[in-house]
This record gives structure tokens, C-alpha cells and sequence, in this order.
């Protein structure tokens, strides 16, 4: 496999093009880790514009709202070659009476699917920041006994003079909820936005290990058994006993 070019900071750095060469095995270059990210949170707090920013370095400024794309890049991050997945979210909101969060359903399906989560506000909305302890607690009941790799931006950080959330808020949620803070401008500051993306990132290959089989056991504690693999092996012990039948005839 031959990089056409490929730009390697010590720690962490993309790839940028990254062409097999055709008669080499393509399997060579496929990177056997894949890190899943879900970027979620409230309406106009700059999910968008985050995950654009970390992946392209750019801040376009105006987002088609409200979609739920998902995004793929190769990196390297400890010297290990990775491919991370990113799903930005249409924004969540609280139900009517409660504090229960209140989300599509293809949300809930990236919930599942993700191994590591991007909670987002803006310190200027502060109903943007009451949001991120139920939505904690939603993820909570899909992945009752997993870990919950987390990482709680507060946006818009350029914004001081419209500030609602303080700092010691932003903070005090973090550590209640086990993750890390960063206080981060998705228009004014590539760094702290990136350095942010990338201390998860590492936390999560760190987690994974160096295949994704070993991954879903760290992530997901329990697994639920597939019903398909239990019927299959039903099928199988009936089609064994059954008049000497060979499992051949399933
Ligand atoms: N001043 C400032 N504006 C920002 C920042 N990040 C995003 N915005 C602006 O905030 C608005 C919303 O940004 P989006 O990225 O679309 O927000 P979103 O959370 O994806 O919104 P939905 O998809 O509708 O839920 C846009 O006008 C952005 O330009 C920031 O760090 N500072
Ligand atoms: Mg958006």
C-alpha cells in the first residue's frame, strides 16, 4: 500500500489522500480500527459547525440546519492509522412537562451505534446547557451498563458579552457526568476545537484496543446475544437429535 500523501504529526494527524495502488491487496489499506463519534445537543448551538471545523479546518458560518450527516476521515492518532466516523445530530429538545428528552428516532439509533459522544451548547442559551443532564440520562438508558466515553463542548465561546453559562457551570456538569470539559469557539479557535475532538479520540482508541472486536467488549459490558445466532443454534441442536440427522440438512 503507498500513500500518495500523508501529512504525520507526532501524536495525531490526517490523511489527507490516501490512493491504494492497484495491484497491491486492498484489505492492506483499510485500517483495522474504526472510532464512531455522535455529536449531539440543542438546536443552533454549532454542532455543524464543530464537526466541519474539526474534519476541515474551516468555519463556513451558515449550516443547512437541523440534518444528520455522517462524516468519515482517516487519522493517525499514536502512530496508528484509524478511521473515525462522525455523526452529526438534528437537534434534541426536553418534552413539554418533564425532563425527558425528546429525539427522532434515527438519533437514538446513532446513540446506539456510537462509541464515543459529543455533547454541545452554547454558553448564550442557557436552556442549551439544562438540556445535557437528560439527554446523559437518555444515552443512560440505551447503554444502561456501558462506559460512556464523553466529551461536553460549550460553544460559541467568542460570545462572551451574551453570556448565559459560566465556566464553573460548564465544569461542575463535566464532572458529574464523568467527561471532559472544553470551552471551545467552533468560529474563532480551530485549535481548542480540534485538541478537544482529539483528546476523545485518543481516550477511545485507548479503549477500543487493536481490533473492533476487542471494542465492543470494552464499550458495550453486556452484549445481547443475537437472536438469529440463538435460533440458528436451536435449529442446529434439533436438526442433531433428530433422527440422526446430519446438520447439513438445516
Ligand atoms: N459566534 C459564533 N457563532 C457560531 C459558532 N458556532 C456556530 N455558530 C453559528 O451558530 C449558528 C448555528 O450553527 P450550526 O452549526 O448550524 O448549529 P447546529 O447545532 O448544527 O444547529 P441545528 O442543526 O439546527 O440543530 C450558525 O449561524 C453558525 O454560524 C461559534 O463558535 N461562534
Ligand atoms: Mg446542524
Amino acid at each position: 500500500m503507498r500513500l500518495i500523501s500523508q501529512n504525520t504529526m507526532s501524536q495525531y494527524s490526517a490523511n489527507f489522500i490516501l490512493l491504494p495502488i492497484p495491484e497491491y491487496p486492498v484489505l492492506d489499506c483499510v485500517p483495522n480500527k474504526i472510532i464512531k463519534l455522535v455529536v449531539l445537543g440543542g438546536s443552533n448551538v454549532g454542532k455543524t459547525a464543530l464537526v466541519v471545523r474539526f474534519l476541515t479546518k474551516r468555519f463556513i458560518g451558515d449550516y443547512e440546519p437541523n440534518t444528520g450527516a455522517l462524516y468519515s476521515r482517516k487519522f493517525t492518532i499514536d502512530g496508528e492509522q484509524i478511521s473515525l466516523q462522525v455523526q452529526d445530530t438534528p437537534f434534541v429538545s426536553l418534552e413539554d412537562d418533564n425532563d425527558n428528552i425528546c429525539c427522532q428516532e434515527q438519533i437514538n439509533r446513532s446513540i446506539y451505534w456510537a462509541d464515543g459522544f459529543v455533547f454541545v451548547y452554547s454558553i448564550t442559551d442557557y436552556n442549551s446547557y439544562r438540556l445535557i443532564r437528560p439527554l446523559y440520562q437518555h444515552i443512560r438508558k440505551i447503554h444502561p451498563n456501558a462506559n460512556i466515553p464523553l466529551l461536553l463542548m460549550a460553544n460559541k465561546g467568542d460570545l462572551l458579552r451574551a453570556r448565559q453559562v459560566s465556566s464553573k457551570e460548564g465544569l461542575q456538569m463535566a464532572s458529574e457526568l464523568g467527561g471532559t470539559y472544553s470551552e471551545v469557539s467552533a468560529r474563532e479557535n480551530y485549535e481548542g476545537v480540534q485538541e478537544a475532538f482529539q483528546h476523545l479520540c485518543q481516550e477511545l482508541s485507548r479503549m477500543i484496543g487493536s481490533c473492533n472486536g476487542e471494542k465492543r467488549r470494552g464499550l458495550h459490558l453486556i452484549r445481547p446475544k443475537s437472536p438469529n445466532m440463538q435460533d440458528l443454534k436451536r435449529r442446529l441442536k434439533q436438526a442433531l437429535t433428530s433422527k440422526g440427522k446430519s446438520a447439513t440438512t438445516l
